[in-house]
């Protein structure tokens, strides 16, 4: 199968590919979340939900493998480093009881998947303690033991925790697509930044798109 992208058209079968979603979960897109204590405007995120949702729903149809990522730390912080949970200048810090429960902890109500892409029985919930879905996840080898090649992403925030994963994969050998109006950042300058230096250089990270291509491509796979 062969979408329009940027720099130039990405090849992948469905079979060999999975969606990755990119910790669409409550404390990064609801108000009242963890995002919003950094002081973000949490509503730039919210708007990406139904064209996700809508590449959800073609991916399922279609039958393809699912991940959907959390950024989740142990409710003993033990792989959360003073490095990262001491940077910036927040009210609320990894693993303070917030408005949804304790922040950036696994089970508690603000890391779960946002309601409108919840997981379904059979798709893959990746809990990563980092920016990266690969670093201390495992997901390298469940990947391999599915007989996956492709990676196609969305999700949030586009220039860290989905770009950071983009490279990593890259790295493992992945060839990886961004769907453009399924990513999204606080700081919208960002978001642009990190699409144009992922596709730069002849697709140097991956490929990017839209997420209406890829519907109209799994709509049509014998014209594609
Ligand atoms: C951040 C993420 N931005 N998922 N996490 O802290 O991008």
């Amino acid at each position: 199968m062969k979408i329009n992208a940027q720099p130039f058209a990405y090849e992948f079968d469905p079979a060999h590919t999975a969606l990755v979603l990119i910790d669409m979960q409550r404390d990064f897109i609801e108000p009242g979340g963890f995002g919003e204590t950094l002081g973000n405007n949490v509503s730039l995120l919210e708007a990406i939900v139904p064209a996700t949702q809508a590449v959800l729903s073609a991916w399922r149809a279609a039958g393809g493998l699912v991940v959907h990522t959390r950024e989740a730390h142990r409710p003993d912080l033990s792989d959360c480093p003073p490095a990262k949970r001491n940077r910036g200048n927040p009210r609320l810090r990894i693993g303070d009881a917030g408005p949804m429960g304790r922040i950036l902890i696994a089970g508690e109500p603000g890391n779960q998947i946002i309601d409108a892409l919840a997981p379904v029985a059979g798709e893959l919930v990746i809990d990563k303690p980092g920016k990266g879905a690969f670093y201390a996840t495992g997901l390298h080898e469940l990947l391999q033991a599915r007989g996956i090649t492709h990676l196609i992403f969305g999700g949030v925030t586009t220039e860290v925790c989905v770009q950071t994963s983009m490279r990593e994969a890259n790295d493992r050998g992945y060839d990886c697509l961004l769907l453009e109006d399924c990513t999204e950042s606080y700081f919208p300058q960002f978001k642009a930044a990190t699409v144009d230096m992922i596709r730069a250089q002849g697709a140097i990270v991956g490929w990017t798109s839209t997420g209406a291509a890829l519907r109209a491509a799994l709509a049509e796979p014998l014209a594609a």
